[in-house]
């Protein structure tokens, strides 16, 4: 039995939900460069860096460009995101995520939220949960992609607890193969079917009970 010393939540498709955010925006490029995307298409940009994503949508169109070009498409996308970022209040954090952070951190268990996302901090700020957590590791401090483990193994490192002692949080299958490669148990918030290969699955946070976070001690 290995106990449990932290919680690590993947930020978007967990805590809230960005992901309208991030469509608009592509789609908004997309159409700027002549195609047109789908909700489908937004499906697969999920816990995937800014960059990746654009090289999958310039595929979908058809569209090839220079190197310089990339970092100034990627800019704009940015900026229109942030526009829908900055319309972001408290109202937005997904159900039952506050109650269970408060149960965690009762339970005397420590707080990390690892992100792809650069703009983790001004999400988290803009929803008001900045003090609730201890360690924000996020696309600005890391270099490799989930399912490579280095945003998890870093977050327990910050935190000063071993791997083992860690639980992972995500709504990605990449998030899950990165969380059982930093040797962490895992929780998939959403879908069963397609998050099967996690330790427990939840529909969102605010289905998950201390009861059943415990149980996870259990799993090798
Ligand atoms: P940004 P997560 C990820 O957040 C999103 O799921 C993904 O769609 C996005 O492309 C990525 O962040 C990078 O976001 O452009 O803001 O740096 O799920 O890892 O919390
Ligand atoms: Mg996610």
């Amino acid at each position: 039995m290995s106990p449990i010393k932290a919680c690590i939540f993947d930020l978007d498709g967990v805590i809230v939900d960005t992901s309208i955010y991030h469509y608009l925006s592509w789609r908004r490029l997309a159409n700027e460069l002549g195609f047109d995307i789908t909700r489908e298409d937004n499906e697969q940009l999920k816990g995937i860096s800014r960059m990746e994503c654009l090289r999958i949508i310039l595929s979908i169109g058809g569209v090839s460009t220079s190197a310089d070009q990339l970092y100034e498409l990627a800019e704009k996308k940015n900026l229109w995101y942030l526009e829908h970022v900055q319309t972001m209040t408290p109202n937005e954090v997904l159900p039952g995520v506050v109650e269970f952070m408060d149960y965690v951190k009762q339970a005397g268990i420590r707080i990390a939220i690892a992100s792809a996302s650069k703009n983790a901090g001004k999400i988290l700020e803009k929803v008001g949960l900045m003090d609730r957590y201890e360690v924000l590791v996020d696309g600005n401090v890391v270099s490799k992609a989930k399912p490579n483990p280095e945003i998890f193994l870093r977050s327990a490192r910050e935190l000063g607890v071993a791997p083992v002692n860690c639980i992972v949080f995500e709504d990605a299958i990449s998030g899950i193969q990165a969380a059982h490669n930093a040797g962490m148990r895992s929780v998939g918030v959403g879908d069963e079917k397609i998050l099967k290969n996690a330790h427990l699955v939840v529909p969102t946070l605010g289905a998950m009970s201390m009861d059943e976070l415990l149980a996870l001690q259990n799993f090798a």
